[in-house]
């Protein structure tokens, strides 16, 4: 049973004609509205082709996706060809006729007896409605051998586009070192849900993550550890361009982050004149934080930072670049205040956007700056001093959000500095309408953060994620009005099965109903 919400066309779903057909509102996160035809399913039939907008290269490669999702387990070969006049059979992919509401990112998915269509405005839209038409799938969609089908669809018509431009998720790969094919996995996993950004945390005490050229020892020595003192390790910039790519194809834009002033070890291991005493300290491999600072007075460090931040934004496509500024408890407030509005022009001057954790609201404001929100209240005054200079709010609250935090005290992974992180605490609030102070227009999304002080495998880091990202998605794209936890539970619940077949080590919660 469904609870319909005031104001959204969710219709009570009559009994469906296979048990295993998933209805059509069943979808995580919940679409804006959903509108089942009662009776009417589509079944996928082996000899069906993937029909993608004419002369459009974008809708061509959604397309191809689609059918890289499809073919292992339907065995179906799923030709992916160009549309011509309106399609009447398969499944068509198209860049024509969607409801206006649908916007940059939304869908229109129509589901009837003789063929499924998805049309948008956009690829992105298009990509967007693709997840939305696997989730209706059986489970064993996901799997990358053959399975039985048959592969039935519910019928009906969903119109759906997301409350928040940006919907991101953070992987601190400076902690622990993660392979390029453990971020991939991990975009794999996002966009499933509809994120379309990740924050890369590049930089930290541990170690550099980057390779810059005009500054080599910070990736060859400053990368050469991490927490715990494994062999760390670091992306050259053709991996780092192979992962950027990787994540256009699936319409996540990458925030690099090179965290400034504190939480600067790895760079000022590498570099003695980086340092006040012309001293390199050690390579750290603790977890200690807010000991770090570069050197606010010597003008050596700007030209590293100018150096830095013009090469990061050569191998970055999306808007913005990330310069940190959290925790730097080394480094006076004045020293802090004269750092950033030196080093946050050099941003702009490439053609980028600053954001920084919410602590740079003690600086100047620049030009379109987000302040990434990350305490653990709902007021804070260096978040009000930002809102007060103009800047945006990306809502990171640590005791929500944060994907490190343990779920129970039982949970063998993670941290509780911010508190523990049940499902249901991810879930429930309203990001526009958590922070004192700070008006609704203000706030442009919401990231979950993954800190990697304790997480050394891909496994962990799914464990952390699995179910709280999928929930926090949510929040992120469905409006106010359509969330609730009760129905939330039980479409969550039957992710498990998903999850299982793609391979996914998620945490059980007792809070949720596991299909
Ligand atoms: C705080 S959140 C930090 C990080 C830690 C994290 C662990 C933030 C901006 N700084 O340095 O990794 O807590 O949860």
């Amino acid at each position: 049973a469904v609870t319909a919400a005031a104001g959204i066309a969710w219709v009570a779903t009559a009994a469906p004609a296979a048990a295993a057909v998933v209805n059509l509102q069943d979808v995580v996160p919940a679409p804006v509205s959903a509108q089942p035809a009662a009776g009417v399913t589509y079944t996928l039939p082996s000899n069906a082709s993937i029909q993608t907008q004419s002369g459009s290269a974008a809708a061509t490669d959604v397309g191809n996706y689609l059918a890289g999702v499809l073919r292992p387990s339907t065995g179906y070969a799923l030709p992916v060809t160009a549309a011509g006049g309106t399609p009447t059979s398969g499944i068509a992919l198209l860049l024509s006729g969607a409801d206006a509401s649908v916007g940059a990112e939304g869908y229109q998915l129509d589901v009837t007896a003789g063929l499924v269509t998805v049309r948008a405005q956009t690829a992105a839209g298009l990509f967007h409605g693709v997840q939305t038409l696997r989730q209706l799938l059986p489970p064993s969609i996901e799997a990358r051998t053959a399975q039985a089908g048959p592969w039935a669809l519910a019928g009906g018509r969903i119109v759906d586009y997301p409350r928040y431009a940006y919907r991101g998720a953070m992987l601190d790969v400076s902690r622990h070192f993660f392979g390029v094919d453990t971020v991939k996995r991990y975009i794999d996993d996002i966009a499933q849900y509809k994120l379309n950004t990740l924050h890369l945390h590049l930089s930290d005490d541990q170690g550099w993550r980057i390779v810059i050229d005009a500054w080599p020892r910070l990736a060859t020595y400053g990368g050469s550890t991490q927490v715990g003192g494994g062999a760390g390790g670091y992306y050259t910039k053709a991996q780092y361009s192979d992962i950027v790519s990787y994540a256009a194809a699936r319409h996540v834009t990458i925030v690099p982050e090179i965290d400034m002033p504190g939480h600067t070890t790895a760079a000022l291991a590498s570099y003695a004149e980086l340092n006040c005493n012309n001293t390199a300290p050690p390579l750290y491999t603790g977890t200690e934080v807010g000991f770090s600072s570069l050197c606010v007075g010597k003008e050596v460090t700007y030209t590293f930072v100018q150096q830095v931040l013009a090469e990061l934004a050569a191998i970055t496509p999306g808007p913005y670049l990330h310069i940190g500024g959290d925790e730097a408890q080394s480094t006076s407030v004045a020293d802090y205040r004269t750092f950033m509005n030196r080093i946050q022009p050099f941003v702009g001057a490439n053609g980028k956007t600053v954001l920084g954790w919410h602590q740079v609201g003690q600086a100047d404001h620049t030009a379109n700056r987000v302040a990434q929100y990350w305490g653990t209240g709902t007021s804070d005054a260096d978040l009000a001093a930002a809102v007060g200079k103009g800047d945006k709010i990306l809502l990171s609250p640590a005791n929500k959000t944060y994907l490190d935090m343990k779920y129970t005290w039982e949970t063998p992974l993670g941290l509780t500095w911010a508190g523990l992180i049940e499902v249901q605490t991810a879930y429930g609030w309203d990001p526009g309408a958590y922070l004192s102070g700070v008006p609704a227009g203000s706030i442009i999304g919401v990231e979950a953060p993954m800190w990697s002080e304790t997480l050394t495998k891909l496994a962990d880091i799914e464990f952390m994620a699995f179910p709280r990202m999928p929930a926090l998605a949510e929040l992120a794209w469905s409006p106010q009005a359509v969330r609730n936890w009760d129905t939330f539970k039980v479409r969550l619940g039957a992710q498990g099965p998903r999850w299982t077949v793609q391979g996914i080590n998620f945490y059980r919660s007792p809070q949720v109903p596991w299909g």
